[in-house]
């Protein structure tokens, strides 16, 4: 069959889903949305948990195969801090990670659960024992962040999705810049939500770090459709421009995968594909994904698949509001 109406350029593992509470070393609701590296040849996910509070920590977990035999820390690895960090006093969410070479270190992009709402928090960590927080650097409502690994014209730049208080105002995707990761600037609206009955119509966000490629930086988002009986979350590609990263080059029209297996359509929240990493390897794509708020999943892709593919996508560069009509 034709990719293009395949809809799914992804393979779910059969072991799916790889990782659940009933794998946990102590007592949680939920463990979901992780973050996925790989370090010393190990793939480590820094995993979500939902406590029986209904607040979120994360827990690293190990695993040499990414797959199977995961060794998990016996207790929470990095836990809320709302003595030192307000911002967290409900919890802290949906981790993205990058390595960013010129800094020798991790750069961890979470939701810190605010009394004002969620907001994007950075830390950092050599190691993933060790954690330094930066703290807070979007005000509410923002979330759905990750750092590029490299600098543009010698600035960092972050991805995010702030929400307008307005509900009349769409959730999309900016792109901002620091040259010291604390103080961010020069905000652009990079990728739109659509509107209608489009399936990433009036709200989408980031999934996992935008990835380099030789075409471009591919960015996984999801996008949200909202029915009478709650949000399907799902997910499409977008390819940015190498040099010039608020440049986008193409979009899937289509999503390219969406909730269908049972653990994806069924959980604590049903119908939600949520990755919060993805791994190259030997040119193969390694997504993890939370599935319906409730335990984490594997899928594969080829990378050069999913890069022709968005490269075959229509050029919308112009008019900029196509999907409108
Ligand atoms: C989003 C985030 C995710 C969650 C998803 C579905 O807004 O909060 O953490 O997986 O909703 O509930």
């Amino acid at each position: 069959m034709d990719k293009k109406l395949n809809h799914e350029l992804f393979t779910r593992h059969p072991d799916n889903p790889i990782l659940s509470v009933k794998d946990w070393p102590y007592n949680a609701n939920s463990v979901f949305n992780a973050a996925a590296v790989e370090v010393n040849g190990q793939t480590l996910l820094l995993v979500r948990v939902e406590d029986f509070r209904g607040i979120s920590h994360f827990t690293v977990a190990r695993s040499n195969n990414g797959i199977a035999d995961w060794d998990i820390d016996k207790v929470p690895t990095l836990r809320p801090d709302p003595a030192n960090h307000p911002e967290e006093l409900w919890g802290i969410e949906d981790p993205r990670v990058t390595w960013i070479e010129k800094l020798g270190k991790w750069i961890i992009a979470y939701t810190s659960f605010s009394k004002g709402g969620p907001l994007v928090s950075l830390a950092t960590t050599e190691d993933f024992k060790v954690f330094e927080r930066l703290g807070p650097v979007m005000p509410p409502e923002d979330k759905d962040a990750a750092l590029f690994p490299k600098q543009f014209g010698g600035k960092w730049a972050m991805i995010h999705r702030p929400v307008a208080r307005s509900p009349n105002i769409p959730a999309n995707i900016w792109l901002s810049f620091s040259s010291d990761l604390w103080h961010w600037g020069n905000h652009q609206e990079i990728i739109y939500a659509r509107e209608g009955s489009w399936w990433d119509a009036n709200r989408i966000g980031l999934s996992a770090p935008p990835l380099e490629t030789s075409k471009g930086w591919l960015i996984l988002y999801h996008g949200v459709r909202s029915t009478p009986s709650g949000s399907i979350y799902r997910l499409g590609l977008v390819l940015l421009d190498l040099e010039n990263p608020s440049h986008v080059i193409r979009r899937t029209d289509e999503w390219i995968f969406g909730p269908k297996a049972t653990y994806e359509r069924d959980g604590d929240v049903d119908n939600v594909v949520f990755p919060c990493g993805w791994i190259l390897r030997d040119g193969n794509i390694h997504m993890y994904y939370g599935a319906a708020d409730s335990c984490i999943a594997l899928a594969t892709a080829k990378l050069n698949e999913l890069v022709d593919f968005v490269l075959s996508c229509p050029d919308h560069s112009s008019p900029s509001d196509w999907w409108k009509s």
